[in-house]
């Protein structure tokens, strides 16, 4: 699982990362500070079940803190986008490249509206309308992906006719680098109502094509950054209104870090994600200021700063992942002794077989039944998952 952190420059998308995964990474104010990518290790946040077994587990990937457990993903902080960088602008396309494997953006906004379309700070009383952000980075990824279809297209949709090959899978063979299944070109072609010989598809036809496989193959979500700013709030709620379909949550990725740094540092005791925090460590006066602003601050917040929801938003809203526990139904344990080492995330709609099949492949083939390990119950092949399961799978 991948997730790309993308906007133009400036917004907090190396900080939000920095808070995510505690990497070591250069933020500051000036436009395009990263240049090359970064990759890392977030993480999204699960009520864990060893509560629910009177216990407590020992993760071998992630982390668990008084119960709520921590499952690693992917994330990918890129250079900043300016307008025109799909035609090379600014670090133009090299970077888009880049995001070609993500399963799903995070569109960080500076919703202060304190910088213009490059990153720069803008003169005193003057304010960008983040909206601009959200309208222009769409229409640079759409760009991305109609400039790649063009690349093909003429000697692709010639083929597929002639071939009379399936357009759908073709589409998917050829752009499986973008994570493009045959499935989003299929609801795409249905939803749009586009004639059935490529080679007759318009300029505008090809566009709204590509726009909309984007869309469906790089799903996004806005966190609206820099909400402890003055105006960002009100901005934050001005774009919720206006955006009523995109998924969009108030964030301030600067005081997630500080809340981490301090965490890291012993100096307070903080969960991700949570409203509140306990100082435990020597602060000074400094320090103890700092924390105070966060503390007030983030009490108006939905979900804390912000960047823990966005990272679960991302996978179990948007993408509708789920949290499954491995488990044997009479012993939670590993071979070395780790209890519920394992949680990994599967798509809804995933079966006791798919799980199986995504342990080991002779888990697949050998399935007999899988065994509910907090209700002692068999569960078939066809068995739908569902969030924060224990199953224990029992081969042949
Ligand atoms: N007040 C406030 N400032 C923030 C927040 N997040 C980031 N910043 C500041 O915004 C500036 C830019 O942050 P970066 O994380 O470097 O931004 P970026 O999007 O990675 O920028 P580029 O790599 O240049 O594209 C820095 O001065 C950060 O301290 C936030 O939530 N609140
Ligand atoms: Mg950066």
């Amino acid at each position: 699982m991948l997730v790309g952190l993308v906007g133009k420059p400036s917004v907090g998308k190396s900080t939000f990362f920095k808070a995510a995964t505690l990497a070591e990474v250069e933020i500051a104010s000036y436009p395009f500070t990263t240049i090359k990518a970064n990759h890392g290790v977030g993480y999204v946040k699960v009520e864990c079940i060893d509560k629910e077994f009177k216990t407590q587990c020992n993760p071998s990937h992630g982390f668990c803190i008084e119960h709520q457990r921590f499952v690693p993903i992917e994330l990918m902080d890129v250079a900043g986008l300016v307008p025109g960088a799909s035609e090379g602008r600014g670090l133009g396309n090299k970077f888009l490249d880049e995001l070609r494997q993500a399963d799903a953006f995070i569109h960080i906004v500076d919703a202060s509206g304190m910088t213009d379309e490059k990153g720069e700070m803008l003169p005193e009383g003057e304010r960008r309308n983040p909206e601009e952000d959200i309208k222009f980075l769409e229409d640079e990824l759409n760009k991305w992906f109609y400039n790649l279809l063009m690349k093909v297209w003429k000697a692709f949709s010639r083929k597929t006719e002639m071939e009379k090959s399936k357009f759908s899978e073709a589409v998917e063979k050829q752009f499986s680098g973008l994570k493009v299944k045959r499935e989003h070109v299929k609801t795409i072609l249905r939803n749009l109502n586009l004639n059935e010989k490529p080679t007759s598809w318009s300029e505008k036809d090809l566009m709204k094509f590509a726009s909309h496989l984007r869309k469906i193959s790089k799903p996004m979500i806005i966190a609206a950054n820099k909400v402890d700013l003055p105006n960002g709030l009100d901005n934050y709620m001005k774009l919720r209104a206006d955006f009523p379909n995109l998924n969009i949550i108030p964030c301030s990725a600067e005081s997630e870090l500080a809340l981490r740094e301090a965490a890291k540092a012993k100096l307070i005791e903080y969960i991700p994600g949570e409203k509140d925090f306990k100082i435990t460590g020597k602060l000074n006066e400094k320090q103890k200021e700092a924390l105070e602003k966060i503390k007030k601050n983030i009490k108006h917040f939905v979900g804390g700063t912000g960047v823990q929801s966005t990272l679960n938003m991302t996978i179990f809203g948007l993408l509708k992942y789920i949290a499954i526990f491995p488990a044997g139904a009479n012993k939670l344990s590993d071979s070395k002794g780790n209890i519920l080492p394992d949680c990994f995330l599967l798509p809804e709609g995933s079966t006791a077989l798919d799980f199986a099949y995504f342990l080991h492949t002779d888990f697949g083939e050998g399935f007999i039944k899988a065994i509910n390990a907090k209700t002692k119950r068999a569960l078939g092949k066809d068995y739908k998952l569902k969030h924060r399961d224990a199953l224990e799978i029992v081969t042949k």
